[in-house]
């Protein structure tokens, strides 16, 4: 019998029926909905496949190449047939693919073939259309531009965004460096910012969850079923069927929560206090783990202390979940230890969506240590990371020193978030004060990814310069000054990535196709030719060639990964640590229940609860607006690949999801277009009613609402529920803040 039926009782009102999953039947159930929920084996392209009629004899090329459509980069194998993309495969030898796609990653291949794909550059005319220029042009004019500013208002005026992919990475990062600013932002503000940020102060970096060993794993808000990554959709289904103790904290019943033994139906934006208040039963009933505590850590003194006043009955009033069940929550997860620990989480509830999602992952890092999790096998571990050889001079000119008076954009305002991801959502709040005039955008889209729609449109129109360089005419593409067209991945080669873990992987992205149009150019190609134009090719004379070799030299099998693009490196030398050996990530190796570093950002030396910046008024209607991802899109990036969008279209997955009971009380019914109104917009779309989400919010899919009337597959699909989040990054981090939104909905129509 399911644990998973004694959760579906909400505190407050909504109860759940009817549904009587065992664990077992899902698995036969997940593997039938495995199109949406998990991951397929090879799929050919029938359109592909017609393009292709003449060539049954050609001859099939299969090319190593990493999956582009979303961070986890998978292993992949790329099959042509004269030139052309015929299929697509998992690589086996890659630990995120592990011989799998998941089916967006097949779906996505098809986009260098989509009809939304810039093929020329292109300059905003007065109209506020676009007119084709020579390439010739676009760099000339773009340089004189970047020159201008630099003597007008310095480097740090300047600031450029990716999308932390191989090429993508190393070129933006050294052309902003070059041109002497340290503005270097990755998507972190809107993904990850505040956990990670939590984590580096914490741990000294994220660990990793022995999933293959774990006896007890809580998830809070993340679905290994709906932000997929095929690997940990796999491990985790084995760690069900291993009898795996799992817990899900979701105030929706998300794609995985079938395999959990608990479903934790909580209350969005208080998870702070769900773990404030299974850390206080751990620290009074003596359920932490005191010598892991005095060998590896300072500061429990003064938790304890901290701690005390967060009760069960405390939590239960924020959280929405009865006492006793926290009680037991923190119970069950100690008598598993240290198999056992909350999962490091990655975007949702802690990565950006809250004010206080960094102090929640700052509790959540705690925790663990009461488990006496890290370093232990099952529980959380630090795995080998590869490390690439240096770009040495003088074929790698050094890079000029940045001015040590000229700090990262932000870094000032938010010393807590983590420099290596910086905000770029703050990037719009630069433009607006004008301390910001120009900003490079690459495999990148702010506008429509990085805070509310209009604010960011505005923001931006601020700037001197707008380069966005995209493979389409996204949101940010139509805003920009100019737009650079890059050749899709699939059809170029990229610098190395490492892969970490136990068993870590070196992988280099190797050519699959033919360039499709011929005017589009690879990322290295364009940022060697950018920074020529600004006065700094100086810097990149080099190609990506040689780049590779560099940075494979280290490697005893540096021809085999660039021959075959992935190879596997440090074999056999993961173990985990003795006791003796551990050592946090930290500077000095241990971990810091209270510690001064957390004040310079406005929290406490020590843990405390801090409320979401607001919470609905459910007397007055409100909801508070939430969301998640589908495991068939990505982003804003797959809204105009017409393979995947119909699979939104066959299942109606573009709805968003009102709890039943809520639903019945406003007279709404499944299907029924409803309106969702903030003081900032109101949007319509159809809802799905479900009893599977907490009555206080409506759940979004975050991939819909296209605003680029380029993307057309997915036009008129959904909202974008950033139209009703006001844009306003987190006083501690600079993070988006995604979910600081409330709204109202109402029926208006059938
Ligand atoms: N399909 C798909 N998979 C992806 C990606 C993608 O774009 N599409 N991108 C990759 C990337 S970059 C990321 S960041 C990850 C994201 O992976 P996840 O973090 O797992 O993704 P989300 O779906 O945003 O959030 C997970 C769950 O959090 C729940 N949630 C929302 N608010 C709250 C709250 O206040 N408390 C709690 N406890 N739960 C809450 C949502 O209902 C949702 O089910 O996915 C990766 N994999
Ligand atoms: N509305 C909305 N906002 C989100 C999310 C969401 O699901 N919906 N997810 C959040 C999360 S978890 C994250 S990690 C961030 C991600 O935010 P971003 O890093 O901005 O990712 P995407 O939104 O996927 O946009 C990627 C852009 O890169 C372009 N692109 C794709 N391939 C290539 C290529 O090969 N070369 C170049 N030059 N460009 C390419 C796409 O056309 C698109 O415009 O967004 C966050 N914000
Ligand atoms: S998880 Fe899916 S979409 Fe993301 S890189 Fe892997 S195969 Fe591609
Ligand atoms: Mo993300």
């Amino acid at each position: 019998m399911s644990r998973v039926l004694e959760a579906l009782t909400f505190k407050n009102g909504g109860k759940m029926s009817g549904l009587t999953t065992s664990r077992r039947s899902f698995l036969a159930m997940s593997a039938a909905t495995a199109t949406l929920a998990a991951t397929t084996s090879t799929v050919s392209f029938s359109n592909w496949a017609e393009a292709q009629e003449d060539t049954n004899d050609a001859e099939v090329k299969i090319s190593s190449s990493t999956c582009n459509a979303c961070s986890n980069k998978c292993g992949m194998l790329v099959y042509s047939k004269n030139g052309r993309l015929w299929k697509v495969k998992g690589e086996e030898l890659h630990p995120y693919s592990k011989g799998t796609l998941c089916a967006r990653g097949h779906g996505y291949a098809t986009i260098g073939y989509t009809d939304g794909r810039i093929t020329e550059p292109l300059k905003r005319n007065e109209e506020g259309g676009y007119d084709p220029i020579s390439w010739e042009q676009a760099y000339q004019e773009i340089g004189d531009k970047v020159k201008e500013i630099l003597a007008k208002h310095g480097p740090g005026a300047i600031a450029a965004m990716n999308d932390p992919r191989p090429s993508g990475q190393f070129y933006t990062k050294r052309f902003i460096n070059a041109l002497g600013s340290p503005n270097y932002y990755t998507h972190g503000s809107s993904c990850n910012l505040s956990c990670n940020s939590a984590y580096k102060l914490v741990l000294g970096g994220n660990s990793a969850i022995d999933l293959a060993n774990a006896r007890c794993v809580m998830f809070i808000g993340r679905s290994y079923a709906d932000g997929v990554r095929p690997s940990s959709a796999n491990s985790l289904a084995q760690a069900a069927e291993r009898g795996c103790h799992i817990i899900t904290v979701d105030p929706r019943f998300n794609a995985m929560a079938h395999m959990a033994d608990d479903w934790v139906a909580i209350r969005p934006g208080t998870d702070l206090a769900l773990i404030l208040g299974m850390s206080n039963v751990l620290v009074r009933e003596n359920l932490y783990d005191a010598d892991f505590i005095a060998n590896h850590t300072d500061g429990f003194e003064e938790y304890e202390a901290a701690i005390r006043q967060y009760t069960p009955e405390w939590a239960s009033e924020i959280t929405g979940i009865e006492a006793e069940r926290i009680e037991n929550l923190a119970r069950t997860m100690a008598s598993y230890a240290p198999a056992s620990s909350i999962e490091l989480s990655w975007r949702a509830a802690i990565g950006c969506a809250y004010e206080n999602s960094i102090q929640t992952a700052r509790a959540l890092a705690l925790f663990n240590a009461l488990l006496g999790s890290y370093g232990k096998k099952g529980g959380q571990f630090w795995g080998l990371s590869p490390k690439l050889g240096p770009l040495e001079a003088p074929k790698f000119a050094e890079l000029p020193k940045i001015d040590e008076n000229l700090k990262q954009y932000g870094s000032k305002e938010f010393p807590l978030a983590l420099k290596s991801m910086g905000s770029a959502s703050n990037i719009a709040n630069g433009a607006l004060k004008g301390d910001i005039k120009a900003v490079f955008a690459y495999n990148s889209n702010p506008i429509m990814a990085y805070g509310n729609h209009d604010a960011m449109v505005e923001a931006y129109k601020n700037l001197d310069l707008f380069v966005s360089i995209d493979i389409q005419m996204s949101e940010s593409a139509i805003q920009a000054d100019y737009v650079l067209p890059d050749t899709s991945y699939i059809e170029r080669k990229e610098v190395p990535a490492t892969v970490g873990g136990k068993s870590p992987v070196v992988d280099c992205r190797l050519q699959g196709i033919d360039v499709i149009h011929p005017n589009t150019r690879p990322v290295d190609q364009i940022y060697a030719e950018l920074a020529e134009a600004c006065g700094i090719g100086q810097y990149f004379n080099f190609t990506v060639d040689d780049v590779i070799d560099a940075q494979l030299a280290p490697f005893p099998n540096r021809e085999e990964i660039k021959t075959k693009g992935i190879a596997k490196v440090m074999e056999g030398q993961f173990k985990f640590p003795s006791d003796e050996e551990f050592k946090f990530k930290t500077e000095d190796g241990i971990l810091h229940f209270a510690d001064d570093v957390w004040i310079k950002g406005g929290l406490g030396r020590n843990i405390e609860w801090i409320p979401p910046r607001v919470m609905p008024d459910t007397a007055k209607g409100e909801f508070r607006l939430i969301g998640g991802k589908q495991a068939i899109h990505t982003h804003t990036s797959t809204t105009n690949v017409p393979l995947l969008i119909q699979i939104t279209k066959d299942y109606d997955l573009e709805r968003v999801w009102v709890n039943k009971s809520k639903a019945q009380e406003l007279g709404i019914e499944d299907g029924d277009l409803i309106e969702i109104s903030s003081p900032l917009a109101s949007t319509q779309v159809r809802c799905h009613t479900t009893e599977r989400l907490h009555p206080e919010c409506i759940w979004n899919p975050t991939h819909y609402g296209v605003k680029s009337p380029f993307l057309k597959a997915g036009t008129g699909l959904g909202i974008a529920a950033y139209d009703h989040t006001p844009f306003e990054v987190g006083k501690h981090d600079g993070a988006l803040c995604s979910q600081e939104a409330i709204v109202t909905i109402k029926k208006v129509g059938a």
